[in-house]
């Protein structure tokens, strides 16, 4: 079925709906006003059920947990936080038989600019990530579980805590769940603020009540995670995912989408676009479509260009992109990520060198300084497109910029560094004549800049 089909599919049931200025759709959106997240209402639209089946409290036979996690990788749902890994592979990861303490993680440390997903879902429907978090625990054998939430969304983070009491209350955390043999405690923790916490070993260290600095992998967290212990960390979209897949089956979700990018994925549409929002729609959905349910390039100006996976993604121009499906795959092949879905527009006005030089800005602000390459280099980056923006452009720039950029390319410990070198290799194959020109004129391309 095509994602066009599924699209119909779903406005046919009359799932789609709009609110807010947001356009959004069917599986984790569905029913959801804004008023209507606490535990009544969720249980009204079926929530719990998932739970229920698995622990055989629905008059059925119960899933055991390796039943869970086989319908998880049938459902091809891929981690919703940036890098897209498997997530029924990840589960399988955690040892069943490790004698002792074992965590479950909730990223919920929304930072990448651009993204602004994982707030909607924690404020419209917080019962679902609990949901999901209990059944992923059911699956891998858990006690314990955190959800990480973003220091700047306080309040989120308190709906969160009020959400929680609700299912403590209900009986659908702590131990023994439903009066089943199952136990799972679950807490929430608010960071400060610093991108950085985002990434998964960050975030441990942050957790543990240390500085926010990632650790080397090897060893990945589902071996030395939390405390050292063997720990799952997934985002907030990908356990939002579980219960639907649970309820209906991991082929249904997986026939959402399209092969190896199963379900739905929530696209925060920003930038110059008529009714910027998240948009939550099936994986290969056409990009135009997606741009056509965000009424379209503001102003009905031209699409110059698109950043289609938050800022660390590669820049991809209109001719390309318009041929893109919104998927892994698709995006990866045209030579960008599809990383945390935020979907970045930009029309002709935009100036390539200014955007470029407010990227890296972010990402030499938000260096947590451990390795020298991104500490230094992201700073390099930042003082030479700063010049050229600025018109003291010199000859050879783009080269040096080119090459600070690839030196820092694999040569650090966690993605950051990478997430600040690739937007400007991006910007240098598909818009170098636009730096040539500030480099040549001390002028701007772009008349909107002139
Ligand atoms: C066990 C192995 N586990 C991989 C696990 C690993 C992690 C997941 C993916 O970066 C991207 C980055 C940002 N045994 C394993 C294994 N794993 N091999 O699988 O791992 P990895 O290293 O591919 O990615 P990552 O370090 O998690 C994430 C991009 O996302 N990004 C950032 C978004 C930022 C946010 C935010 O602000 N919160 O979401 C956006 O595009 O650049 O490429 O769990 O442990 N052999
Ligand atoms: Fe810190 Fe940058 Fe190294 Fe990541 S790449 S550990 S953010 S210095």
């Amino acid at each position: 079925m095509s994602a066009s089909e599924v699209l119909e599919r779903f406005r046919a049931q009359g799932t789609e709906t709009c609110f807010h200025g947001r356009h959004i759709s069917p599986q984790i959106y569905a029913g959801l006003d804004g008023r209507n997240w606490r535990l009544k209402d969720y249980e009204a639209r079926g929530g719990y059920q998932a739970l229920r089946k698995i622990l055989g409290l629905d008059g059925g036979p119960g899933l055991t947990p390796e039943q869970v996690i086989a319908e998880v990788k049938e459902s091809a749902l891929r981690g919703r936080g940036g890098a897209g890994f498997p997530t029924g592979l990840k589960w399988s990861f955690m040892p069943r038989q490790f004698p002792g303490q074992k965590y479950l993680v909730c990223n919920s440390d929304e930072g990448e600019p651009g993204t602004c997903k994982d707030r909607d879902i924690l404020n419209y429907n917080p019962h679902l990530v609990i949901e999901g978090m209990a059944i992923a625990a059911y699956a891998m054998g858990i006690t314990v579980g955190y959800n990480y939430i973003h220091g700047e969304i306080f309040q989120t983070y308190e709906r969160f805590e009020e959400a929680l009491a609700e299912a403590r209350e209900a009986g659908y955390l702590g131990p023994r769940i439903l009066g089943t043999d199952f136990s799972f405690e679950l807490y929430a923790h608010h960071g400060f603020g610093a991108y950085i916490c985002g990434e998964e070993t960050a975030l441990l260290e942050s957790l543990e009540g240390k500085k926010g600095q990632p650790r080397f992998k090897p060893p990945f967290p589902a071996s030395f995670g939390l405390y050292g212990k063997p720990t799952t960390i997934n985002n907030t979209e990908t356990f939002a995912a579980v219960p639907w897949i649970i309820r209906n089956g991991g082929k249904a979700y997986l026939e959402c989408g399209k092969p190896n990018n199963g379900g739905t994925k929530i696209f925060s549409m920003v930038g110059d676009v008529e009714r910027p929002g998240n948009y939550e729609v099936p994986m290969g959905t056409p990009f135009s479509k997606l741009l056509e349910l965000a009424g379209g390039v503001r102003g009905g100006r031209p699409l110059k260009a698109v950043i289609p996976g938050g800022s660390s993604a590669p820049v991809l121009p209109a001719s390309i992109m318009m041929d893109c499906t919104m998927d892994y795959d698709s995006i990866a092949k045209a030579g960008s990520m599809l990383g945390s879905g935020a979907v970045i527009v930009m029309d002709d006005t935009r100036c390539m060198v200014r955007s470029l030089l407010r990227l890296s800005y972010f990402y030499m602000h938000e260096s947590c300084g451990q390795c020298t390459p991104c500490r230094e280099g992201t700073g390099w980056l930042w003082r030479i497109v700063d010049r050229i923006e600025h018109g003291q452009g010199r000859p050879g720039d783009l080269d040096l910029l080119d090459n600070v950029a690839h030196n820092i390319m694999g040569r650090t410990i966690c993605a950051l560094g990478d997430a600040a070198a690739m937007p400007v290799r991006g910007m240098l194959k598909h818009f170098r004549s636009e730096f040539e020109h500030h480099v040549e004129h001390g002028t701007c391309l772009v008349s909107a800049h002139g």
